[in-house]
């Protein structure tokens, strides 16, 4: 089954990733509540309205893969490790922190996981690593996500010559939600992600679905050639539905009422309605619990290098 935006139903979810993206959400809302409560110090960027893009991508990464996230990442963290006790912990600064609590919301290693907040530093470094794979763990690659604003940085640039030149296994994951913090992509881009990727010769592919079945079904064999040395820029376009950071948004209310449109929460408990509601209250206590668990916990201190 097909999902559009011209209302076509989404494909119907196992319970594990249907609960994956509930996890996602719940974690994210739950963070805003307590930001606004004044019970977090420091900042956030929540990936409300983009959780189906890791999830998707989920299966069609392995445990040799390299994921390389952003400062919207906690959704690639929850997908790659769904482990909202040590992410909860790091962003509060509590035991069991996956870094010890110095990382935050946006600096996290782990295991073959990292993420940073200056955007753009992870192509190159993702690139170093894939050349890494190619060399000495082939059939492995390097996934990297960022943003439609991040093709502003030149880094980027130099990455995607080497990884083209090198034939590097790099899959590049844009998730282009059409604005940077406060910038429409329109107002900053030149051109489109696509002929940018074509001027180094790159295969580039979109994505509209937000079903994740179909995702999978359309990128499981370019994937498969990204492992063979094939570098490729897969496109999401997406929608931004919370604020860029905790409260600072600006768009018209048109922008953000099409983003709640095109939100796969509620087209999911639209569509499924019986397996939506059986699972979401159940995942919503699941984060409810987390929270207070982990914020009872003592101050996290740090004792070294994280995993
Ligand atoms: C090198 C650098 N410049 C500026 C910033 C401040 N900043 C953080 S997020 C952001 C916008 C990013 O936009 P985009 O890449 O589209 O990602 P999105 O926030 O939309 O997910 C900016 C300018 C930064 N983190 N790093
Ligand atoms: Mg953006």
């Amino acid at each position: 089954m097909t999902e559009t935006l011209d209302g076509l139903r989404l494909s119907p979810l196992t319970d594990e990733d249907l609960e994956l993206l509930l996890l996602v959400r719940h974690f994210e809302l739950k963070l805003l509540e307590l930001y606004g409560r004044g019970d977090l110090n420091g900042t956030t960027h929540t990936c409300l309205g983009q959780e189906y893009v890791p999830v998707a991508l989920r299966s069609l990464l392995g445990p040799a893969d390299h994921v390389f996230s952003n400062h919207r990442g906690h959704g690639h963290y929850l997908a790659r490790f769904r482990d909202p006790h040590g992410l909860l912990a790091e962003i509060m600064g509590r035991e069991g922190a996956v870094c010890g609590g110095v990382g935050g919301s946006q600096h996290i290693h782990r295991d073959r996981y990292m993420s940073t907040g200056v955007q753009g530093e992870s192509m190159p470094v993702a690139a170093g690593v894939a050349l890494h794979l190619k060399r000495s763990e082939p059939g492995a690659l390097a996934c990297v996500h960022i943003g439609d604003g991040t093709w502003g940085e030149g880094a980027v640039y130099e990455a995607l010559n080497l990884a083209a030149l090198w034939r590097l296994p790099l899959l590049v994951v844009v998730e282009n939600n059409g604005i940077a913090q406060s910038t429409p992509t329109a107002s900053q881009m030149a051109g489109t992600v696509a002929d940018r990727a074509a001027a180094f010769g790159i295969p580039h592919r979109l994505v509209l679905s937000t079903d994740v079945n179909e995702i999978r079904l359309s990128l499981e064999r370019e994937i498969a050639r990204v492992r063979e040395g094939q570098p490729l820029v897969v496109e999401f376009v997406t929608h931004r539905l919370g604020p860029h950071s905790k409260g600072d948004d600006i768009r018209p209310a048109e922008v953000v009422r099409a983003a709640r449109d095109n939100d796969w929460y509620a087209r999911y408990a639209h569509d499924h309605p019986e397996h939506f509601y059986r699972l979401d209250g159940v995942v919503k206590a699941e984060v409810e619990a987390v929270a207070g668990e982990v914020a009872a916990r003592p101050l996290s201190r740090w004792e070294g290098p994280c995993a």
